[in-house]
């Protein structure tokens, strides 16, 4: 069929691929069904590479690991009904993780809505909760405002998943291009913009979601925030994922490097301080975070993960920093918040804590720039000496002291990053492998306790080389982070470390690897059990039930049957010779290493 009838009227999927490729997008991660042929038909004609994998959740997954490496939208393309019910743990891992990421779905025509098509059902309602923006097209020619939407409020802060679905009938119709309605982020509180839609389906936008943030946070708060931070004596950052979506990284590394800030790191926000800086602390969080006395809490819910606050101390005042107001309540007080553009709040809390002479000048400036006359009135009446130098001494003995305790606890995991058994202690898989990653090295995570370790010992060095599922935990992520990490930036060593367990739900991607010629190294602890729930129920129950898995299975040879490469590595000094030739191997490959069942992470809490 022809894609264009005359220079100005394209189909509904040339329309969508049209958008698609104006906003930069490179890739469609898909999985085939009729009800996408058309924008597959458009991707072709725009040249948009379309990367088709075995399961959809994986296109899903792929599209939100696209975005976590690239800090662009993701998009992947899923089809009609049950497609778009598979990509619905990557659409609320996405949202848990603030992953700016557009679904494509597939629909039943619009023209026979609620007669019984094939795989029909609307989309809109499930999806709604985990969305920044659910839509159906409501014609041919509202495809490429739509689109322009779906991409700007997928980005806007707080980033996340946006979905729009194509009635079949639209998508195979042609419509003129047109003075489409540019991207609605700024008004997000409004809600059903659109009529009536097949299956009577407006836009739906969460209230709050996709608006424009302030660029500039509030200047009374900055200069709270900034006063709080000049007295402190132990002060810290406690950093995550948001800081690595709005770029904060080079504003914070000024701001503690400047300041003298002991920082620690999560999510995604691993890297933007190196592993081995002389401020960035891993195994002395617990200390930093209870011991300070001003904490700076970056880009990061006080979530599980913060103890719900509780890991900061009692006494600690905390400095919310973020990109956009929080989707839920702090759980404890907070002394100052400020939400707007990172890059900016933190450069003027620098110049506006600053210690030392000069900076004095230099935060009333910045603070003035930002916030008024209130803020550099503040910075300038105590941005004296006197503090800043009394606090100079006690803070380098605090940066001490963590110092000390970080160096006690790497020495004490040195035993198990050299423990000889066999099976394998999971730590010397990192000891070893460690030894072997580029400082580039993206790292993705995808398991239960093999996953732990390495996120306890392996370390980033750059931004967006750590790759976990994040706060949602969803098994079986892997896959399409790492396909998409390796297609992103093929330059690079992408490695994904995974369970025995984890490989199960998405195992048949070596086979999409292979198809692509898609280089990722898949290092596996397979110790026959799903690890993280069987030792913590032996622990409450006395007994276990459902947590074995099959010992020793070969997964290696799973992996050569789908076109990979496979090593098997059953005693510690196999497992070098065989993660080299895995990493100097063409294609995907996978180091199946049998672990030891009987060693257990050492958590303090399971379940939340
Ligand atoms: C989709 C999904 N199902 C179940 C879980 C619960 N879960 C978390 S870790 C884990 C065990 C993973 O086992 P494996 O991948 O073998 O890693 P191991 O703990 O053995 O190192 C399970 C079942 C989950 N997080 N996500
Ligand atoms: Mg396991």
């Amino acid at each position: 069929m022809s894609t264009e009838t005359d220079a100005k009227t394209f189909h509904g999927g040339r329309l969508i691929a049209r958008r698609l490729k104006a906003n930069g997008v490179s890739r469609l991660f898909t999985l085939s069904g009729g009800h996408l042929f058309s924008i597959y038909d458009g991707c072709r004609a725009e040249g948009i590479e379309i990367v088709d994998v075995r399961h959809e959740s994986t296109a899903a997954f792929a599209a939100e690991g696209w975005a976590k490496v690239t800090r662009e939208a993701g998009v992947c393309a899923l089809t009609a009904g049950p497609g778009v019910t598979n990509g619905m743990s990557a659409m609320a891992s996405a949202q848990a993780n603030h992953s700016p990421m557009v679904v494509l779905g597939g629909r039943a025509p619009a023209g026979r809505w609620g007669m019984g098509s094939l795989q029909e059902i609307d989309h809109v309602p499930f999806v709604r909760p985990l969305t920044k923006l659910a839509a159906t097209a409501g014609s041919a020619a509202e495809i490429p405002g739509l689109v322009e939407e779906a991409l700007a409020v997928a980005m806007a802060p707080h980033g996340g998943p946006t979905f729009v679905d194509f009635p079949l009938d639209y998508v195979f119709m042609e419509a003129q291009e047109g003075e489409f309605e540019p991207g609605l982020a700024g008004e997000g509180e409004e809600e059903g913009r659109l009529g009536p839609v097949p299956g009577g389906v407006p836009v739906d936008r969460r209230p709050g979601d996709g608006r424009v943030v302030a660029e500039i946070a509030d200047g009374s708060a900055l200069e709270r925030a900034a006063a709080l931070l000049r007295k402190a004596e132990r002060p810290v950052v406690m950093a995550g994922s948001d800081l690595y979506w709005g770029h904060g990284e080079e504003a914070l590394g000024k701001l503690i490097e400047e300041l003298r800030v002991p920082v620690c790191l999560n999510g995604l926000a691993r890297g933007c301080v190196a592993g081995d800086g002389e401020l960035f602390f891993s195994r002395a969080r617990g200390q930093a975070l209870q011991g300070a006395d001003v904490a700076l809490v970056v880009g990061v819910p006080m979530d599980f993960r913060l103890g719900f606050g509780a890991s900061f101390g009692e006494e600690t005042e905390i400095v919310v920093v973020d990109r956009a107001e929080p989707q839920r309540r702090h759980p404890r007080e907070v002394a100052a918040e400020l939400y707007g553009d990172l890059r900016r709040t933190l450069s003027d809390l620098r110049l506006a804590a600053g210690a030392g002479a000069g900076a004095g000048a230099g935060a009333s400036g910045g603070a003035g720039a930002s916030g008024g006359a209130g803020a550099s009135g503040g910075a300038g009446a105590s941005g004296g000496a006197g503090a800043g130098a009394g606090s100079g001494r006690g803070r380098e003995l605090w940066i001490a002291r963590l110092r000390e305790i970080e160096r006690e606890k790497r020495e004490a995991e040195r035993a198990e990053l050299e423990d000889g058994r066999a099976p394998l202690h999971p730590m010397r898989v990192y000891g070893e492998l460690g030894r072997m990653l580029d400082r580039d090295a993206i790292v993705v995570g995808d398991g239960g306790d093999f996953v732990s370790y390495a996120g306890r010992v392996m370390e980033s060095f750059q931004p967006g080389c750590w790759l976990d599922p994040g706060p949602f935990g969803c098994l079986g992520a892997g896959p399409g982070y790492a396909l998409a990490a390796k297609l992103a930036r093929p330059e690079r060593q992408v490695v994904l470390l995974l369970g025995d367990g984890a490989f199960g739900f998405s195992g048949m991607e070596w086979d999409t690897l292979a198809r692509h010629g898609v280089s990722v190294v898949g290092v596996m602890g397979n110790n026959g059990i799903w690890a993280l729930e069987k030792h913590p129920m032996e622990f409450l129950y006395g007994y276990s039930v459902a947590a074995e898995l099959r010992p020793g299975t070969r997964y290696d040879q799973v992996v050569e049957a789908l076109g990979g490469h496979g090593e098997l590595v059953e005693r510690p000094e196999e497992l070098r010779g065989a993660l080299e030739r895995a990493l100097a191997a063409e294609g995907p490959a996978l180091v199946n290493v049998l672990t030891d069942p009987d060693v257990a992470y050492p958590r303090k809490s399971n379940l939340a």
